[in-house]
């Protein structure tokens, strides 16, 4: 976006030079080059989301409106748009209220959920970025999302493309969750290509059943993985 505001004020500055200064169609074209520009940008601008759990009002995605978690609707918008580009869903990193993890739930419990990503059906290029670190809610009856930089995370109870078929699931980034398990799940569980897990916090407490963190699903179908800045980050393994 801030490409994008680059090339519109330069273009602005651009065309308030004195017109009697530009020959004709000559001086014209370069102004048609930039108009290009900035709509070719536009086109593959990210489209951005917002989840928030502790929302209680209308529900459509976006930062005044945020989803309570990713249900099937919001996942539909979620693949509409991954047609036509990446996009970028921020998860509250904190509440409101107090500088401690956002629970992601789903069902009201206050417990911790999961994240299924085999819901992404879009097969293109578009990357797909779940933030649960960079941006909270600061009001939970009237939306505004800021900027954080603590250690507060979205908090999960695993992330998964995990599918008996090993079909792939690719173009993911996963940024910034504090993951802990408390089942049969693995905390994430990766297939597909070209993922990007990094700055979590993976844990399972005592009542979880399977096995390690971060985990490769089919390790000879799974290329340009990278896991990196885990704290703690108790295992990585091809399975
Ligand atoms: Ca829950």
């Amino acid at each position: 976006m801030l490409r994008n505001d680059l090339t519109t004020t330069r273009a602005a500055a651009f065309d308030q030079r004195p017109r009697s200064f530009l020959p004709g169609k000559t001086a014209r074209l370069p102004w048609f080059c930039l108009s290009l520009l900035a709509a070719s940008l536009s086109l593959r601008a990210a489209t951005t989301f917002y989840v928030d759990s502790d929302w209680t009002g209308t529900q459509s995605g976006s930062a005044s409106q945020p989803w309570k978690y990713l249900s099937s609707s919001a996942w539909s918008a979620i693949n509409s748009s991954l047609a036509g580009g990446s996009v970028t869903v921020y998860l509250s990193a904190r509440d409101a209220s107090s500088d401690s993890d956002d629970v992601y739930d789903n069902n009201g419990d206050g417990a911790q959920d999961g994240i299924d990503l085999s819901m992404r059906s879009d097969t293109g290029s578009g990357i797909l970025t779940l933030d649960g670190n960079s941006k909270y809610n600061s009001s939970d009856s009237s939306p505004n999302w800021v900027s954080y930089s603590g250690h507060s995370k979205s908090r999960v109870r695993y992330l998964t493309a995990q599918n008996d078929s090993h079909r792939k699931y690719s173009n993911i980034t996963i940024h910034g969750f504090h993951v802990v398990t408390t089942d049969g799940n693995k905390e994430i569980a990766i297939c597909g290509d070209n993922w990007i897990v990094e700055n979590c916090e993976c844990e399972d407490t005592t009542s979880a059943t399977d096995g390690p963190g971060p985990a490769t699903i089919s390790s000879s179908a799974t290329t340009w993985c990278t896991i990196r800045r885990e704290n703690p980050c108790i295992s990585a393994v091809a399975g």
